[in-house]
């Protein structure tokens, strides 16, 4: 009877076993269709472009297909799967391709593609005046008001007063004025006031026997030389030629990174010293190289510069002189924070005294700066600007185009 008992007791717990494993069985079965479908394909998929990246493949494959996705416990394995599956598709080979250069913007038109940037704190200066000319009686105070919005504009008190006087015997001819005269009238004297004659190119084109152009960028701390340098780099790459970068800021190994990255992005070779080196041979090395290179021209960032202090100006003229060794420097190029407004001045005058500068580059006319700078650091060096920066973006440099300029500032 016990073995009765006993058999029966063993049957039961088998036959329980058996069924447990039965349903566990078809639970598993039931798994796995959910979690295959959605990403082993997918990520296979980008092998095909060149340019994508595994960080790209495995976050997209998994959103690919949000109303499939288990939730809860069940979405682990859907995402464990895809990345192995990343690895499995030779993304390896991808990765070992140089990163791709990047393609600068043409050039051309990049001012007035860029105006609105100008326009947005440049308003008081421009229409500002057109909506004061525009009033019905053009009274003492009205021409004090244009008076004092030109000044507050930076444009400086010579020039100023040159222009209110020029507009005062326009508008008495004029007699009555429409809205289009007094716009038209207003550009005109605007970019005279500016000036159309002088030249505002870039030597960059390499010399006859083969001697690369060399530019040299000079400036405060933080006027943008780095930035404008590395710019500037991109717009010659786009043009076609091939450009060496000078790291002759040696203050800083942050300053070399900085303007390497800049070169990396386009192709172009950046020279560069120990830190702490002395910056003269640095730009010495870089016009060597781009000698030895047949680059067609050679650009030298150099360190920001306390104006007011002497060693350092004296060294910027040490800097020259070394690299003048190969042939005369082509561009000294003055960068200037246009926000600084007449501090600019200022710097502008010191540096003029330490090397004869060639052209002005004017930064950050996107933010708050006010145009009449343009005018004033004319002026003040004899020397045209002839690039302006209107952002941090990498092509966020243009030529200087009067017409342009004025365009923006006082509107259609
Ligand atoms: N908004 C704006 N920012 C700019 C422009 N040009 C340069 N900057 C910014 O200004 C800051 C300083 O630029 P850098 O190029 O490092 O200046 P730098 O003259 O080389 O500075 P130092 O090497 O320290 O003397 C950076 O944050 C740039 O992105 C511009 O046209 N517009
Ligand atoms: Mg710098």
């Amino acid at each position: 009877m016990e073995y009765v008992i006993l058999a029966v007791v063993i049957a039961v717990i088998a036959i329980g076993a058996v069924a447990g494993l039965v349903v566990n069985g078809r639970r598993q079965k039931q798994l796995p269709p959910k979690s295959e479908a959605p990403v082993i394909t997918k990520p296979a998929e980008p092998k095909a472009e060149p340019g994508a990246t595994a960080t790209v493949a495995p976050t997209a494959a998994p959103e690919a297909e949000p109303g499939e996705a288990p939730v809860g416990e069940q979405a682990a394995p859907t995402v464990a799967e895809p990345t192995e599956t990343v690895e499995e598709v030779e993304l390896p080979a991808a990765a070992e391709e140089a990163p791709a250069l990047e393609v600068p913007e043409p050039t051309a038109g990049r001012l007035v593609r860029l105006r609105s940037r100008l326009s947005r704190s440049q308003n008081s200066l421009g229409k500002g005046l057109l909506t004061l000319l525009s009033r019905e009686r053009l009274d003492e105070d009205t021409w004090e008001e244009i008076e004092e919005t030109l000044l507050t504009a930076d444009v400086g008190v010579a020039p100023t007063q040159e222009l209110v006087d020029k507009l005062r015997t326009r508008v008495k001819v004029l007699g009555t004025r429409t809205p289009e005269e007094l716009r038209g009238l207003l550009h005109e004297e605007l970019v005279a006031l500016i000036g159309t004659d002088a030249d505002r190119s870039l030597k960059t084109a390499k010399h006859e026997g083969g001697r690369p152009a060399v530019v040299l960028v000079v400036g405060v701390n933080g006027v943008g030389k780095t930035t404008t340098s590395g710019k500037l780099g991109r717009v010659l790459v786009a043009d076609g030629r091939k450009v060496v970068l000078g790291a002759a800021d040696t203050f800083r190994a942050a300053a070399a990174d900085q303007l390497q990255t800049w070169g990396e992005r386009v192709g172009a070779q950046t020279v560069r010293g120990p830190e702490g080196g002395d910056p003269a041979s640095v730009a010495f090395d870089a016009v060597k190289e781009g000698i030895a290179e047949q680059a067609d021209t050679v650009l030298i960032d150099t360190a920001g510069r306390l104006h007011t202090k002497t060693g350092l100006m004296d060294e910027l003229g040490k800097v020259k002189r070394v690299v003048e060794k190969h042939g005369p420097v082509d561009e000294v190029l003055l960068v200037l924070d246009a926000t600084t407004g007449q501090n600019g001045l200022v710097q502008a005058r010191v540096f003029a005294e330490v090397v004869d500068i060639t052209g002005i580059v004017l930064t950050k006319l996107d933010g708050t700066a006010k145009g009449g700078i343009v005018v004033a650091v004319q002026r003040e060096l004899g020397v045209p600007v002839k690039l302006i920066g209107l952002g941090e973006g990498a092509d966020d440099l243009a030529p200087f185009e009067p017409g342009a300029f004025v365009d923006a500032l006082i509107g259609d």
